[in-house]
This record gives structure tokens, sequence and C-alpha cells, in this order.
């Protein structure tokens, strides 16, 4: 059975549960009328959707607010992480479910702080998938002792682009932009900036070093998303770990909508 998925922002791929994983540029021919591809996309969303809101009825049952966090590869998800872990080791029971396509390093990175982490590789069993969606999500709660738990944290796969269109049940969404990636990102990225509820900015301690206009990245992100909040962080020297942690610390687990249309 083919999966594939529509990104808005600048390509489309399909996903074959015989693990296949092509990027599809433009013959959709193998796939049948666009009709009928509108139909499958229906039908996973449908299914997605469906999962995600039984991960969230088990969140909720458990007093568990769970996390979303997502950016692309490198811009310091998992040392933003460490530095949250360390900061409320005793005061919050925190579990993490660590999503990466393949290799246990981040997983390792964020032992020994006190959090409960179940680890997925997206290439062991979900066709080294390029995000995280709600099944992927819901087969690794079994690892994670969640009515013990206050907050869950999704690290998902490193990606700016289809992270965004797979709901997996969270309260909320945290992306991370770092300053060595350009100013103009939201405009590029739109869907994943709009349906962020905080943007962390994270290297800032870099900034005296690069050419980032901070003043152009702000007008850019509230041209696609004027309400989100920011906190400007370092994960090197510790800047904005405090607001990041008291922002979780005060998160409700209250259903968020998800904003990735224009
Ligand atoms: N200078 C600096 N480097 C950072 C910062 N945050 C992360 N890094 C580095 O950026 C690289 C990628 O960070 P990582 O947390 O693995 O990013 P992820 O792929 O989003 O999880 C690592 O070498 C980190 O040491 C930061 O605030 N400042
Ligand atoms: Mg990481």
């Amino acid at each position: 059975m083919g999966r594939f998925h529509r990104h808005e922002d600048d390509h489309s791929h399909s996903h074959d549960h015989g693990h296949a994983h092509s990027h599809d540029h433009g013959d959709h021919s193998g796939y049948g009328t666009e009709a009928e591809r509108v139909l499958v996309l229906e039908r996973i969303f449908h299914e997605n959707e469906k999962t995600a809101a039984a991960n969230r009825a088990d969140f909720e049952a458990c007093g568990v607010v769970a996390v979303n966090l997502m950016s692309s590869p490198g811009a310091g998800k998992t040392h933003l992480l460490r530095a949250a872990l360390r900061h409320l080791e005793g005061a919050r029971r925190i579990g993490i479910v660590e999503g990466d396509i393949e290799t246990s390093i981040d997983a390792d990175l964020l032992t020994g702080f006190g959090a409960e982490i179940s680890l997925l590789n997206t290439a062991n069993g979900f066709g080294g998938e390029c995000h995280l969606d709600a099944p992927m999500v819901r087969s690794a709660l079994p690892r994670l002792p969640l009515p013990e738990l206050d907050l869950l944290i999704v690290e998902n796969v490193g990606n700016l682009v289809c992270p965004a269109e797979f709901e997996i049940g969270e309260h909320a969404r945290v992306m991370v932009h770092s300053v060595t990636e350009g100013e103009e990102k939201p405009l590029k990225y739109p869907v994943m900036f709009r349906s962020a509820d905080l943007v962390l900015l994270n290297k800032m301690d870099l900034l005296p070093h690069l050419d980032y206009d901070l003043e152009l990245f702000y007008a850019n992100l509230r041209a696609v998303n004027p309400r989100v909040t920011v906190i400007e962080t370092s994960a090197r020297t510790g800047t904005g770990i405090g607001a990041w942690c008291d922002w979780l610390t005060e998160l409700q687990p209250v259903r968020r909508v998800t904003t990735t249309s224009a």
C-alpha cells in the first residue's frame, strides 16, 4: 500500500510501506489521478488525526502535558533539551520520546538527568521516515511510565518541512531556529513557523560572529506567525534556559489548534 504526503512548502514525496522512500518531483503517474491522490492523502491524515487524538487522550488521562519539539537538523533541539532537563531535574518528572532516523546519540546525550527516555529510530520499522507521526509516537509510549510524568517532550526528526504536517497528540509545538540558519527561513518554511507556539531562537552566543539580521528575522517571523512567543537562547552559555523552562512549567494540557494554512 502506498503512503505519501504533499508538502505545502517545497516538495512532495512518497512513502511505501515496503519502506522505499523516494522524493517525487512531478511524475505522479504511478499513483493514479490527482483525485485519487487527494483521497489517499485525506485518508492518511484522517488516520493520523485519530491516533493523535488517542495519544492526547492518554496524556490527559495521566495528567501529562505533551510538547512536539521540531527544527532543522543541528539547530540545537537536543542541547536545549539537555539544558532544560538539567534545570528542571527534581522539579518536573519528564519523559522524552527521542526521534531519530538512526542511532542513539541524542538519547545518550539526554541520559543521566532523571528523565525517562524512549528512543524511536524511524529506520527501525518505519521506513526511515523524515518525521514522526502519531502512530510512531504511540508505539514509543509503552516504554514510558506515563502516569508518573508531568511533561512529555518529543524530539522530532530534524527537518523543517515534514514534521509540521503530522500532529502527534501534542498540546504545544516548539520550534528551534538557530541564528546560523539565516533570517529568511520563516518565509521559506512558513508551514513550520506558522504552526509553532514557541520559537526558541538559538545559538545567540554566535550572533557577534555572523551577518544574521535579527530585526529582519523578527519581521519575517511576524509576517507568517504574528502572535508566536519567541525566547532567545544559547545552549552554550545558558542564555534563555530559565525562560524556556518557565514556559514549559506553565504549559497547560489544553488542546492546541494547528494552523498550518495561511
Ligand atoms: N555555539 C552554540 N552551539 C550550539 C548551541 N546549541 C547547540 N549547539 C551545537 O550545535 C550542534 C547541534 O546541536 P544539537 O542539539 O545536536 O541539534 P539538533 O540536531 O537540533 O538536536 C552541536 O554541535 C551543539 O553543540 C548554542 O546555543 N550555541
Ligand atoms: Mg537532536
